[in-house]
């Protein structure tokens, strides 16, 4: 498929969708985002894109993949410095409109309606910004011979983008959905578009959602067919 820097290699039997921390958290007011003075309306655009995206993959039989990045109850996996750092108003496990802020399993760390897991699919909390950190997400990868990654969440610059480069490591050919993905910044979202192709796709490609759905819509017409 047409992609920038160059053309991606859409591998049906390979590939899966990855949704990065799509959760009330990040997206809603009275979160963790709001606690930490965010405008989450900034949000707001990449959540259509994305839930067409799942969509789409969910009818062309495809896996599709969710983090959350929560802490558990009694904040063991959350390091004091995370805790302290941003000034916030509601620190992590504070007690907060939606719940205690950024705990699995309270209203909050939950997904947002429009992007929610279906039954079966991959749910993978995670404690910091990197999918792959303390989870089991590679092995995961691993035993389903997933090798691309077709990356969307929040936020771009923080958790969107180390995940990527974390994949890129461990060996995925990721492309990043340039409009399935938000930040609080626009400018440090561009500026991450960018960042990603460079030197030739020094940590993957990117392209439109249109450019995915195309692909995806070719793939059914020839499964059809055959
Ligand atoms: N603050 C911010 O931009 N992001 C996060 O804290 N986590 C994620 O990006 N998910």
């Amino acid at each position: 498929m047409k992609a920038t820097p160059f053309d991606y290699d859409f591998d049906a039997d390979h590939i899966a969708l990855l949704c990065i921390d799509m959760q009330r958290d990040f997206c809603e007011v009275g979160g963790f985002a709001s606690s930490l003075h965010d405008n989450v309306a900034l949000l707001a655009p990449c959540i259509p894109v994305i839930a067409k995206l799942q969509a789409a993959f969910r009818a062309a039989g495809l896996p599709v993949i969710h983090t959350k990045e929560c802490h558990q109850p009694d904040l063991s996996d959350c390091p004091t410095a995370k805790r302290e750092r941003g000034n916030p108003k509601l620190k992590i496990g504070m007690e907060g409109p939606m719940g205690r802020i950024l705990i699995d399993g309270q209203p909050g760390s939950d997904f947002i309606s429009q992007c929610m897991p279906m039954p079966g699919e991959l749910v993978i909390p995670k404690p910091g910004k990197d999918a792959f950190y303390a989870t089991p997400l590679n092995d995961y990868l691993h035993r389903r011979g997933i090798t691309n990654l077709i990356i969307t969440g929040a936020t771009t610059e923080v958790c969107v983008q180390t995940s990527m480069r974390a994949a890129n490591d461990r060996g995925y050919d990721c492309l990043l959905v340039e409009d399935g993905t938000g930040s609080y910044f626009p400018e440090f979202k561009a500026s991450v578009l960018k960042q990603v192709v460079a030197q030739g796709g020094i940590i993957g490609w990117t392209a439109p959602s249109e450019e995915i759905l195309k692909t995806l819509a070719k793939l059914s017409a020839h499964q059809e067919k055959g």
